[in-house]
């Protein structure tokens, strides 16, 4: 399913004060391009710990841009949107579904005032269709290597209407490091803590789980960047703590084993998605500084059990991922999800309700089951029914949704929980030596 859009152009668009785009806005004679990034705020689950993460989607962007190109980022989680900026060009990087219409919202304010607006990241390659209404220009697919034609035409002018690259992927060696300069980095800590720093190793994904738009997105190969690059990368990060971002570690054993290799003697803690259920790529991961993994809880098998005693029994921490709502799902689910979940000592758990989010195998089969209730994105959170669940009522589905939370959290908090998982990080740190006294204070906020 790809969207195909490419080659429209923006024939006899206009802003507001009547005057064709980008022409008008274009740099300069010598002048740098200046382009302002900016990440739309999106609505967090309600019952989730409070954090504040610095955006990936845009500091990679940015990193795809030429060096000669003046990038400011505005993440509208950390500072206000800053609407009489000065930039040719504001360029909008939405990452989830539900950021969407906020973002179209942002897009239009600009557009009134007469700034070119284009549009990138995952979200924007969800709703193409809808954002183009938006948009002086929308890209879609990734940025490296591709990017510069997009400027070359604002530049020049002639920005068409869509950029559209979806599977067709650039060489990963094209992947910069990503510009975390452009980050306030003093506001991306929550009570003095310090956030992890996000960085990706590879890209695709071979598998296609139902409620997964990550192959649609980024294709069903397995694409690695190179290593040494990767290394060089996480080397480069003022911050001891990482979240690797990447959709899955379980795509290629004998890469991971050399990735976690070579992060090893970094000495950094990370954070990542499941890994590998392998005892020596489990070995390695916690040796390299795995710190916890996120892990699906799919069933309440023996296998998950394992797998988890698994983890834990080489110090790395678990957050369990449960989507409540399946069509094998009775009203009793969360009670036996959650006893099971307390049994198995999990460290955190992440309820979300099964969501039918665009580009997923689960939208395609309830959409033709007629049992999607609307589309109004900014419900697409992961947190509200948006669907008719098979065995239960809607109201059913948020009763159990709210009681996995609550019950789960009851014996033991969720900010109790943070801080044991943070005690352990600083407990590792300690044991390495890399532990650092925390430096930063919040000296602005927003929202
Ligand atoms: C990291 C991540 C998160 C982080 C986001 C943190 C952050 N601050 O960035 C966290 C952990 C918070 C998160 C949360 C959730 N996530 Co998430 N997440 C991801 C993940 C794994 C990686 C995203 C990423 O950074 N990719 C790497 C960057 C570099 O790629 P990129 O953003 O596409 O950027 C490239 C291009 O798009 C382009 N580009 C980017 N911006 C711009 C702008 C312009 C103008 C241009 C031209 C180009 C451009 O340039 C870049 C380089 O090529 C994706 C899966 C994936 N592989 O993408 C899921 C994903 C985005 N998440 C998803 C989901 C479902 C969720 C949750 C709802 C539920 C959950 N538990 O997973 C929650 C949110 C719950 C809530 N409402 O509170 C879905 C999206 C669903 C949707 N349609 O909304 C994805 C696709 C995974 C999936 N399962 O399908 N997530
Ligand atoms: S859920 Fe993870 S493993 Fe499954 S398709 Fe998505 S990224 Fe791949």
């Amino acid at each position: 399913m790809s969207l195909r859009f490419g080659g429209e152009t923006l024939d006899g668009a206009r802003t507001a004060t009547g005057k064709p785009r980008g022409a008008r806005r274009r740099a300069g004679e010598g002048k740098a391009l200046k382009i302002q990034i900016v990440y739309p705020k999106w609505p967090k689950l309600a019952k989730q710990p409070e954090f504040r993460l610095p955006p990936h989607g845009p500091v990679v962007f940015a990193a795809a841009l030429s060096d000669d190109v003046d990038v400011t980022l505005r993440d509208e989680h950390v500072e206000a949107i800053e609407y009489d900026s000065d930039a040719d060009l504001i360029a909008v990087s939405a990452t989830l579904t539900c950021q969407m219409p906020h973002a179209w919202e942002i897009a239009d304010r600009y557009r009134a005032r007469g700034k070119t607006v284009i549009f990138g990241g995952i979200g924007t390659m969800l709703h193409a269709a809808e954002t183009m209404q938006h948009a002086d220009a929308v890209f879609l697919g990734e940025a490296e290597g591709r990017i510069d034609a997009l400027i070359e035409d604002f530049s020049k002018g002639r920005l068409r209407k869509v950029y559209d690259y979806s599977n067709d992927y650039p060489n990963m060696a094209l992947v910069k490091t990503a510009r975390r300069n452009i980050l306030a980095r003093e506001l991306y800590n929550f009570r003095g803590v310090q956030m992890v720093d996000l960085l990706h190793a590879s890209r695709g994904c071979r598998f296609n789980c139902f409620p997964c738009c990550t192959p649609y997105l980024g294709g069903r190969a397995f694409r690695p960047r190179p290593l040494d690059r990767v290394i060089e990368e996480i080397d480069s990060i003022d911050n001891n703590r990482l979240f690797i971002v990447d959709n899955s570690l379980a795509q290629d054993d004998e890469w991971l084993k050399t990735l976690f290799k070579e992060i090893a003697p970094l000495k950094k803690k990370w954070i990542s998605h499941p890994i590998k259920d392998d005892d020596e790529i489990l070995d390695l991961a916690a040796r390299a500084g795995c710190w916890y993994m996120y892990q699906a809880i799919v069933d309440n098998s023996d296998r998950i059990r394992n797998r988890i005693r698994r983890v834990k029994e080489r110090g790395i921490g678990v957050e369990g991922t449960v989507i409540l709502g399946l069509d094998e799902h009775d009203e009793e689910y969360a009670r036996r999800a959650v006893d099971f979940l307390l049994e198995v000592d999990l460290d955190l758990a992440e309820f979300t309700v099964l969501t039918p989010f665009p580009g997923t195998p689960i939208r395609e089969r309830l959409e033709r089951e007629g049992r999607i209730l609307h589309n109004e994105w900014s419900h697409y959170t992961g947190g509200e029914v948006v669907f008719r669940p098979r065995q239960m009522s809607v109201e059913a589905l948020r009763g159990m949704y709210e009681y996995a939370w609550d019950a789960f959290y009851a014996s033991s908090s969720k900010e109790i929980r943070m801080a044991k998982l943070y005690l352990k990080v600083l407990d590792m740190e300690k044991r390495d030596g890399t532990y650092k006294k925390v430096r930063l204070a919040p000296k602005r906020s927003w929202g």
